[in-house]
């Protein structure tokens, strides 16, 4: 076995230049183990040139000394297989990706504590909470240091939620969607061949390539170093994978839609796109950078501190409210209320301390452990914005009796009726380009909303759609986490968003599509996010009836106001709240409603923009709330508010599996958009392989 493949199965990746260099020696001069615990020493999961370097001057190996050029390079030998197991990663996109690995998610300072094998730390993103087991994991991830890996481990299962839906189950028939499913393209998961590109792809002067009809072409620049090289635009016919433009549905004859009649009746509410960002300015000429990022950050959470207050006075409990700085006017028998930012908290013997600060300054909160409402400090994520009220004792510290999370109503006005039952079709994280999307289910899908239902019941449901909301994650993206390329089928970002559009191009036209990004797609990768990267999603622009939106958003339909969000604020939840699982989605979006917030947490595993205006702030309580990212479908009411995450396309990935996600794939939920509740689920997933 390969170099690549054997680090590959260790969860180590390694950088084209660093193969090349290490190759030669492999075997002969060092084993697999010592790279990986040279690497393990580095904290390193990206074997890289400079590690491949120090690796080898450890060894006291010729350090800097390149092959000498397609001599020494890899030829019929073993290596060659190696390559040729993951030609497509190293064309031009491939480029790209490992330059985006060598920083995974850039801005989270901890990032790669998130990777399973590096960290068992109790803060780390797979705690499900609830049971602590530990997870067989595949001999190869933890043969090489021995060590025993723990991991959290919790029943994966659907809340029912306690509302009234009709759960079609699985009985779209077998026959009737196999059956209508065009033949796909053989080659669609084969690699082997990827790399036949025409000679004139490169014809650089001074360069020369090895002509290998197995393996890619190589070629060496300057020195003889291997050099990545510029792609061709391949046709689609030369490609070795599909991108589905044979994929076409059309709406079975004498199909009925009722949604056809149905009048448009929707507008974005909120979109970052529509939010004037003002860039602050330095005081003075003599300002420097440093003092406007200071500036920028203080101006988001000054924003943040601004809307929440707004949220919380809204309660009729919270009165008296006092700014902190006044606090030492007040008696100290007189029952004040602050509102502020949590930066800290902490439990002590009697009970509990937060730092709290607004814009007038900082004071230490504490609540007796004996009062029930101090049970609320595991609810509060740092950075939210909190109200306390209580006594302040004139010693520094501000003594909490009640705590008041920004939270929503109890109770929600009623919405007039629609004349009509008009529904809509939520999905999140569909996952184009990964091996492991769920294709033939989504095509199924497609097929059905086309009218190739089973029975009538299904007739009604397809008959009124006229919405679908997708909520981020439509491509895999590339270099996205640890091993991924391995699992593409379409490494090529253009392509996969091609791919997704030949998809969708066949949802009914009377139906408006709302399509937002997630951290898988060509987007701002810090939220929020506005959009997605026309350059590199042109595709999904073109698209007819469809709309962009940002992440977050929240899109009026019918008068029902449906926030919408990719949730990567789950992650944040499920580390800081006990009890609370990657598996039930729904508490942990429960926690962020209460807290009016996308993502409070700052500094964490989620990244987010200072932008001066904090976006993420849920300003006004939605009828419903979807968010995806965490690929397990759940959903539950809470005071009027139905929260839906609607999980993924994409069956397990060999990354879930080490961190031990098990998601819920091709399940369709439809919303009846009257009352903003689940009608059904129709299922998909006996299409999705691997489930
Ligand atoms: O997220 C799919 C799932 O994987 C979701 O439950 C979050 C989880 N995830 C994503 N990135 C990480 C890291 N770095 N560590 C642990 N768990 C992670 P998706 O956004 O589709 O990849
Ligand atoms: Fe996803
Ligand atoms: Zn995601």
């Amino acid at each position: 076995m390969s170099l690549i493949e054997e680090l590959m199965k260790n969860n180590y990746l390694i950088t084209p230049s660093a193969f090349y260099l290490l190759n030669e020696y492999y075997g002969r001069s060092f084993g697999l183990g010592q790279l990986i615990k040279f690497a393990k020493s580095k904290n390193a999961f990206i074997i890289d040139l400079t590690l491949a370097e120090e690796f080898l001057s450890s060894l006291n190996l010729g350090v800097g000394v390149p092959p000498e050029g397609p001599g020494v390079v890899p030829g019929e030998s073993e290596s060659t297989v190696g390559v040729e197991i993951v030609p497509t990663a190293y064309s031009s996109v491939e480029t790209v990706k490992m330059g985006e690995l060598s920083v995974p998610d850039a801005s989270s300072s901890d990032s790669l504590d998130e990777m399973p094998v590096q960290s068992s730390e109790s803060r780390s993103s797979i705690s499900t909470g609830d049971t602590s087991s530990t997870l067989d994991v595949p001999a190869t991830s933890r043969g090489i240091g021995g060590d025993e890996k723990e991991f959290l481990e919790g029943g994966s299962f659907i809340s029912t939620g306690g509302v009234e839906l009709e759960n079609l189950e699985s009985d779209v028939g077998v026959e009737s969607a196999v059956g209508a499913l065009p033949a796909q393209d053989e080659t669609q998961t084969s690699v082997s061949d990827g790399f036949d590109v025409d000679s004139t792809g490169y014809s650089g002067s001074g360069e020369n390539y090895e002509e290998n009809s197995v393996g890619p072409k190589i070629i060496y620049g300057d020195y003889g170093v291997p050099i990545a090289y510029v792609e061709e635009e391949v046709p689609e016919g030369e490609k070795s994978y599909s991108v589905y433009s044979d994929f076409v549905v059309r709406p079975k004859e004498g199909f009925v839609y009722r949604a056809r009649d149905i009048k448009d009746e929707w507008s974005l509410v909120f979109d970052v796109k529509g939010v004037k960002f003002e860039v602050p300015k330095a005081k003075n000429a003599a300002g420097k950078d440093g003092d406007l990022i200071v500036k920028v950050y203080s101006n988001y959470f000054k924003s943040r501190l601004r809307k929440m207050k707004r949220i919380l006075r809204e309660n009729p409990e919270v009165g008296g409210v006092i700014d902190i700085a006044k606090l030492s006017y007040v008696g100290k028998d007189e029952d004040v209320t602050i509102i502020g930012l949590v930066n800290s908290k902490r439990e002590t013997r009697k009970g509990f301390m937060f730092e709290v600060e607004d814009s007038t300054g900082v004071i230490k909160v504490f609540i007796n452990r004996d009062n029930e409402e101090s049970k609320k400090f595991f609810q509060i994520m740092p950075d939210s914005v909190i109200a306390f009220r209580g006594r302040h004792s004139g010693r520094g510290i501000f003594f909490a009796d009640k705590i008041f999370l920004p939270d929503v109503p109890k109770f929600k006005r009623k919405k007039p009726p629609l004349e009509e039952k008009v529904y809509a079709i939520l999905l999140s994280d569909i996952h184009v380009g990964s091996n492991k999307f769920c294709e033939k289910a989504f095509m199924r899908f497609l097929e059905w909303l086309n009218g190739e239902v089973n029975n009538k019941k299904e007739e009604e449901l397809v008959s009124r759609v006229k919405y679908l909301i997708i909520a981020g994650d439509v491509v895999d993206g590339i270099g996205i986490y640890p091993g991924q390329y391995n699992e593409l089928a379409i490494p090529d970002i253009f392509d996969q968003y091609e791919a997704l559009v030949n998809l969708l191009r066949n949802v009914p036209e009377h139906i408006t599509t709302f399509i937002g990004p997630g951290n898988h797609d060509a987007a701002r990768t810090a939220l929020p996010q506005p959009g997605f990267y026309e350059e590199y999603a042109r595709p999904l622009f073109k698209l007819k009836n469809a709309v962009i939106i940002s992440n977050p958003a929240v899109i009026r339909l019918h008068g029902r106001d449906f926030l919408i969000a990719h949730g990567r604020g789950i992650e944040d939840v499920v580390n800081f709240i006990p009890n609370r699982s990657h598996h039930r989605p729904a508490e942990a979006m429960l926690e962020l409603l209460k807290l009016r917030h996308l993502a409070p947490t700052f500094g964490e595993k989620v990244p987010i923009a200072p932008d001066p205006e904090d976006t993420l702030v849920i300003e006004s309580a939605p009828d419903l709330f979807q968010a995806g990212h965490v690929h397990v479908m759940d959903y539950r009411i809470y005071n009027g508010v139905f929260l839906i995450n609607t999980g993924t396309w994409q069956a397990q990935t060999e990354f879930q599996k080490m961190v031990n996600i098990v998601p819920t794939p091709a399940r369709v939920p439809i919303i009846d958009v009257e009352t903003a509740r689940l009608r059904a689920v129709v299922r998909f997933d006996e299409y999705c392989e691997g489930v």
